[in-house]
């Protein structure tokens, strides 16, 4: 009767069994998966809520696509190898770019020349490879600050394309090793704290410093944000603009923060792309970052203090810092930032702010000649006299020679306040080990202590930055103290098994370069000291400091690398060092530019064109740099009246 129903039954029964087996194997998939997948899921629908709809739009209004200065010189490039006849000159009008020799053929631009169109169009304007000869030959390796002659290049401020057609100065697969690092780096936070201010690796979820006041401020885009740009992932760098648009504000909020962290990483994030894209949004927010920091100057001197609430306005030092003290290092290196922020809103107000804390610390009578680290800012009077070039006192050293290049040279005082600062420094600090190594000690009142912290170590750089760009009697002390120091923090890497240089170490008769107590053994992702071989190579150009930066490479992908981002080590001096679960914002806005600048070439940010702010954002040489925008003065509000 059912020969048809006996003989489907097996079939059925087949189908049936197949059917069971894909659906455990797709459950088996999922639930395996499934911490990821759902993490993804949520974070594609965090992202997407945070972006704006109509996003060609705003690709459109950014240009980045074609404006982006790597992508101008690949489509120079590309257009040439088409037509090899055509003028070049016809290519740069089709791409808005000055004349190259307009802007490097010897003589500076005039500040109205510089003036870019803060336009829907973003980058309209570039500048010079000005560190190559027409045969695309270094022109100089020991000085920077001066232009060269003829240049017959096409422009390239940065991104990271070979101008130099031999080949020369890019190393390439070294580089994209560090373009990696970032992807990875960027990617987790945004798996895992897109929005929150930093990201814990290995526990997946967002981290906190109490700098950050406790609010989610997104302090890794920020931060980020531009070496995304300089790298060219464009993709990440416009995720991380439309967060900034979206959602990134100080106001109805009471947070209480860090008004140096806040100025280097917030502040001189958005500067920096502001120079970069000519983006107004960046400026908008520049200001709006500076304008809640304000408060904090309203003391008797002016020197700012330490923390300020964002909502009540109310600010106040840090409970431990000597006497009600206001420190040397934060308030110190707030002048690049505010100096040109009043450039670009044609508002004095933030220039005049840092104005007066130059004019304190010029006045103030400094003890042998050197500035400890703790100010009053009731009384003008200076707390504890320990000075240091590390913790507490180093990017106020800093900021003086820079806030000279800054300006195109022009602000002398800030040059001299250097060089006296660094003599004493020199005479007073800087010792020489029995193994003839040099390090910069600190000094509490008359006693040296002969440790270095590894926040020093970009005083190598620094100390060399400052021979190249000035010719006078200590020019080769500093280069040789700039070399030096430069080799004792590389020494205090590789003393280590992990290759990892620690968070201070020491010089006795019995070690040297090494960290004796075990709070100081800790590397939390720091990058002082790529930025010294960074400088030194620039000036230098000596092998051995991209050999030293591949190193590190190496030693942060062997023990920093997690599968989730990276972290610090708790001790640089085991073989398997515990991991501290952080992935510090500066390791993306500093650590990894550095690096990558380190194996570029050198038309990538010029050193005669940008000065990079403490935190490495990269700010443009007034008379020196298309990218300086400067808008015409206006009274401040305040004043207006
Ligand atoms: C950064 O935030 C800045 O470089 C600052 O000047 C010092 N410390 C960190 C990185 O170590």
């Amino acid at each position: 009767m059912c020969p048809k129903t006996s003989k489907t039954t097996p079939l059925l029964l087949i189908g049936g069994i197949c059917f069971v087996i894909v659906l455990v194997g797709i459950t088996g998939i999922t639930l395996i998966n499934n911490i990821n997948l759902s993490n993804i899921i949520r974070l594609n629908e965090k992202v997407a809520s945070d972006s704006v709809s109509n996003n060609e739009n705003q690709i459109k209004e950014l240009n980045y696509v074609n404006n982006h200065p790597r992508n101008v010189y690949l489509k120079l490039n590309a257009s040439r190898d088409d037509a090899e006849d055509e003028p070049m000159q016809k290519e740069q009008e089709q791409l808005e770019l000055p004349k190259v020799s307009a802007v490097v053929g010897g003589s500076a631009p005039k500040v109205g020349d510089n003036q870019l169109k803060e336009s829907s169009e973003g980058i309209s304007a570039s500048m010079s490879t000005s560190s190559h000869t027409s045969a695309g030959e270094l022109t100089s390796t020991a000085s920077v600050g001066v232009a060269p002659t003829s240049v017959t290049a096409p422009p390239l401020p940065f991104g990271g394309v070979m101008y130099n057609q031999s080949g020369g100065l890019i190393d390439y697969e070294k580089r994209n090793q560090v373009v990696k690092m970032m992807e990875h780096a960027w990617h987790n936070y945004k798996l895992y704290a897109w929005g929150k201010n930093e990201l814990r690796p290995l526990s997946q979820r967002p981290h906190s410093a109490s700098i950050f006041g406790s609010y989610d401020l997104g302090a890794t885009i920020v931060d980020g944000l531009d070496t995304l740009y300089i790298m060219g992932l464009e993709k990440e760098y416009r995720e991380g603009r439309d967060w900034i648009e979206r959602k990134f504000s100080l106001d109805n909020i009471s947070a209480e923060l860090s008004v140096f962290e806040t100025n280097i990483r917030f502040v001189g994030g958005m500067l920096t792309l502001y120079a970069f894209t000519g983006d107004p949004l960046y400026k908008e927010k520049a200001q709006h970052v500076a304008d809640k920091l304000l408060p904090a100057f309203q003391t008797p001197t002016g020197i700012p203090y330490a923390l300020v609430n964002t909502k009540t306005g109310v600010a106040k030092n840090y409970g431990w810092a000597s006497g009600g003290s206001s420190i040397l290092s934060e308030f110190g290196t707030l002048h690049l930032e505010f100096a040109y922020l009043s450039d670009i809103t044609g508002n004095p107000l933030y220039r005049e702010r840092v104005q007066t804390i130059r004019q304190v610390l010029k006045e103030i009578e400094k003890p042998k000649g050197l500035y400890p680290n703790f100010l009053n800012p009731k009384t003008g009077k200076w707390g504890q006299l320990h000075m240091s070039l590390g913790a507490l006192g180093d990017s106020y050293y800093e900021y003086l020679l820079k806030a000279w290049l800054q300006s195109g040279q022009t602000d002398e005082e800030a040059r001299e306040m250097y060089d006296e600062a660094m003599l004493a420094i020199l005479d007073k600090m800087v010792r020489t080990s029995p193994g003839g190594l040099t390090y910069v000690s600190d000094l509490k009142f008359d006693r040296l202590e002969h440790k270095m912290d590894h926040l020093a170590c970009f005083s190598g750089g620094l100390f060399a930055l400052g021979a190249a760009t000035w010719q006078n009697d200590y020019t080769d002390k500093y280069m040789e103290v700039g070399k030096g120091i430069t080799n004792t923090c590389h020494e205090s890497y590789i003393r280590a098994p992990t290759q990892l240089g620690p968070e201070a170490f020491r010089f006795s008769e019995a070690v040297e370069a090494r960290a004796l107590r075990s709070q100081e053994k800790y590397y939390i992702l720091r990058p002082e000291t790529f930025e010294s071989y960074f400088v030194l190579w620039r000036l230098t150009h000596d092998q051995k400091y991209r050999d030293w930066g591949w190193e590190a490479v190496l030693a942060l992908e062997k023990h920093c690398r997690t599968a989730h981002g990276y972290c610090g080590l708790r001790n640089v001096y085991q073989q398997e060092p515990q991991k501290d679960d952080v992935q510090q914002s500066f390791f993306l806005a500093e650590t990894l530019k550095y690096l990558y600048l380190l194996f570029s070439d050198d038309s990538v940010l010029p050193l005669d064109e940008w000065v990079f702010n403490t935190e490495a954002h990269p700010l443009p040489i007034k008379g020196a740099n298309a990218y300086y925008r400067q808008a015409p003065v206006t009274l401040p509000v305040s004043n207006a009246s």
